[in-house]
């Protein structure tokens, strides 16, 4: 948010102030303040004028400017009522050069899941996309993917969902008939050999959407705890994967800590072929380490993870 506004916001929060002393605290015009009020008002803040001047009685359910407003992260946020795919606007926005930028829908028409499957997005999700330029090798890039993983299962097990985290980008909730998806991520970037030169995370988390209008195997918030108040869950999102993505060795420890994969017995389907066995640690930046029957350990840096009955 721009930054007068914010400064706008903070001020009345704590109680009426005439345009004029605002004006004189922001060192800006009245007819600034006027506008910049009336700006707020229409991106859905409830700004009350009375005699006292200006005040702020209310901020909106969701939104760009509601996530920005009180958020500990210095991410930019751009919204959509709707859009294709959050993670095709971040892409294009990271071509032209964007950095630390959320790209965030209420709905998706064309959301997307790895390798080009299809993910399902209605309306009252939280469908994000973040855009950074980390300075890493693009090898290091799986470690934003646990990153994320970690940061949304912190905020469900907040909000009183028993989230667990499956290798390696889906985050589940234990059933009577097996595990359901909560959240998948997909992580997209382009780099040199030696650099990456931008990342985007896209994170979908299944929040006040009804099961029915998702796939079979599926969960969401309002299934597991009913609805959630989304832009206090979307900042707490931001925010820990903001940490995060700059404190990488804390990435590890929380993700096992969280991990429904580890002492699990595994298929995972790699690039390579299939490795059967059981999934005994995670490695920097993300790569699974699989036990299998002949005592040998595999290491998989990519694939889909299946989850087995002990054999
Ligand atoms: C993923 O792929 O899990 C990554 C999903 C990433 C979605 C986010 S939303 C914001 C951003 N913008 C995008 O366009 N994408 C990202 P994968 O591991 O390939 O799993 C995909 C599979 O999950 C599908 O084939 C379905 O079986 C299942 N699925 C589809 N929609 C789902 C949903 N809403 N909830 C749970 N499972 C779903």
């Amino acid at each position: 948010m721009q930054e007068t506004r914010h400064r706008i916001l903070d001020t009345i929060a704590a109680g009426p102030v005439s345009g004029p002393a605002l004006a004189d605290r922001l060192d800006v015009s009245r007819s600034a303040v006027w506008k910049h009020v009336e700006a707020l008002r229409e991106a859905g803040f409830d700004i009350e004028s009375g005699d006292a001047g200006y005040e702020l009685t209310g901020v909106p359910e969701f939104g760009g400017a509601a996530v920005e407003y009180g958020l500990d992260a210095p991410f930019e946020v751009e919204y959509h009522e709707s859009i294709g795919s959050t993670n095709a606007r971040a892409r294009e926005l990271a071509g032209n050069g964007a950095a630390d930028v959320v790209v965030l829908a209420d709905e998706q028409t064309g959301g997307k899941g790895r390798l080009d499957r299809a993910w399902a997005a209605p309306s009252g999700g939280i469908w994000l996309s973040v855009v950074f330029r980390p300075d890493v090798p693009p090898a290091q890039a799986p470690i934003f993917t646990l990153a994320a993983a970690v940061a949304v299962t912190r905020a469900a097990r907040e909000a009183g969902v028993d989230a667990r985290i499956k290798w390696p980008n889906d985050v589940l909730v234990p059933g009577e008939d097996g595990d359901r998806k909560l959240v998948g991520i997909l992580t997209e970037m382009e780099g040199e050999a030696d650099r990456v030169s931008w990342v985007v995370v896209g994170i979908g988390i299944n929040a006040n959407v009804d099961v029915a209008d998702l796939v079979e195997g599926a969960t969401s918030l309002r299934e597991e705890c009913g609805n959630v108040d989304r832009r206090p869950f979307t900042q707490r999102v931001l925010e820990e994967f903001d940490a995060l993505r700059t404190d990488r060795d804390a990435v590890l420890p929380a993700w096992r800590e969280h991990a429904a994969t580890l002492g699990q017995r595994v298929r995972v389907e790699t690039p390579g072929g299939e490795v059967v066995g059981e999934a005994v640690d995670v490695e920097f930046p993300g790569t699974l380490v699989v036990e299998t029957d002949d005592g040998e350990r595999r290491r998989v840096s990519a694939g889909d993870c299946e989850h087995l009955r002990p054999a």
